[in-house]
Formats: C-alpha cells, sequence, structure tokens
C-alpha cells in the first residue's frame, strides 16, 4: 500500500502545502486506516485544547486524523485545522447502525464549514468484512449523501483490517484532485 500510495499522490499539488483530514466517530477505523496506507510515521499530539490529533507527513501532504462526536466545547479549536484542505476521508463503521444517525450530524456539519467548502469528499464504508455491515447503497442513504451540494464526492466500501476497497478510494481522490477539485 506504501507504493501504491507514492503512485497516487506524489505528483499531487506540486510543491503546495496541502492538507487531507481523515475524520469520522471513534472507533469507525481512520486509525487502522492510516497505518495500513503505511505513508510515514504517525505523531500522536495531544494539544493543550484537549483532543487528539494523529498527523502524517507525506511530502508536502499533511494527514490529520480526529475523531468525531465529543464535547461540542472543542470544536471551534477544529478550525486551525482547516485552512488549506483539499480532501476530506470521512470513516463509517458500516456495521454500528446505532451510530449512523450520529455520523451523519457529524458529518453534515463538517461540511458546513466555510473553510472546507471546496475540499473534495471520500467517504469510506469501513467494516464491510463483520457481518450486518451495511452496504454503500445503504450507507449512503444513512448519511443522506444526496444533500451534498457542490463538491466532488464518492463513496467506497472498504475493511481496513483487509486493506480492501482502501486503493479505490483513494485512487478516486487522487483524480478528484487532479481534475481540479480542492
Ligand atoms: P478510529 O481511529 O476511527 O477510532 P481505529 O478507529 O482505527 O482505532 O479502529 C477501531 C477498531 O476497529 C479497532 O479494533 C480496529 O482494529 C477495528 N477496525 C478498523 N477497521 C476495521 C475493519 O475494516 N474491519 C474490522 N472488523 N475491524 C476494523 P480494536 O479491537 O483494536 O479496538
Ligand atoms: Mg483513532
Amino acid at each position: 500500500m506504501g507504493l501504491v500510495f507514492t503512485r497516487l499522490f506524489s505528483s499531487l499539488f506540486g510543491n503546495k502545502e496541502a492538507r487531507i483530514l481523515v475524520l469520522g466517530l471513534d472507533n469507525a477505523g481512520k486509525t487502522t486506516i492510516l497505518y495500513r496506507l503505511q505513508m510515514g510515521e504517525v505523531v500522536s499530539t495531544i494539544p493543550t485544547i484537549g483532543f487528539n490529533v494523529e498527523t502524517v507527513q507525506y511530502n508536502n501532504i499533511k494527514f490529520q486524523v480526529w475523531d468525531l462526536g465529543g464535547q461540542t466545547s472543542i470544536r471551534p479549536y477544529w478550525r486551525c485545522y482547516f485552512p488549506n484542505t483539499q480532501a476530506i476521508i470521512y470513516v463509517v463503521d458500516s456495521s454500528d447502525t446505532d451510530r449512523l444517525v450520529i455520523a451523519k450530524e457529524e458529518f453534515h456539519a463538517v461540511l458546513e464549514e466555510e473553510e472546507l467548502k471546496g475540499a473534495v469528499v471520500l467517504i469510506f464504508a469501513n467494516k464491510q468484512d463483520l457481518p450486518g455491515a451495511l452496504d454503500a447503497a445503504a450507507v449512503t442513504e444513512a448519511l443522506e449523501l444526496h444533500k451534498i451540494k457542490n463538491r466532488q464526492w464518492s463513496i467506497f466500501k472498504a475493511s481496513a483490517i483487509k486493506g480492501e476497497g482502501l486503493f479505490e478510494g483513494l485512487d478516486w481522490l487522487s483524480n478528484a484532485l487532479k481534475s481540479g477539485g480542492g
């Protein structure tokens, strides 16, 4: 996966600083995906403001990960991480049907952020290996993805544990970014 990643992303953005946010509820599989991609060292920071951000720097591209759905009081601090964000990778636990409503609300709240309005969105319907996991169509419906306006988005089923679907999603993302989104 490391080499694949290099092939897809090394030519993007030129030397411009770029950011890709990897977001979702806790336990969705974000950290697992980050390690799966083997882009480099994952640096975990706990800023004084109290939420954990994992960062992987890949050339000029910064991948940053944190959990949504916690205390609302820390939300304003998320905005420090919004400038220069070209893409959002939103990760959903497709088997956690109880929390899909929260996952939907958090997702749409993020999309409303002014500084993220140009960002391309890739959604991973993760944990497809688990029994009872909703398929991509059902996750699309649950997240109300049809409400997304004026941006490029796509959803891919994935199993971060098995390493399935990640390439397909990232391939789409790199093409979307090349074609001018983000
Ligand atoms: P987060 O970073 O979004 O909070 P993690 O989520 O990457 O820490 O993953 C949470 C748990 O889900 C982990 O299990 C991890 O192994 C598991 N997980 C991640 N992706 C998949 C997947 O595709 N399929 C399955 N079956 N499990 C997955 P543990 O037990 O380590 O807490
Ligand atoms: Mg994590």
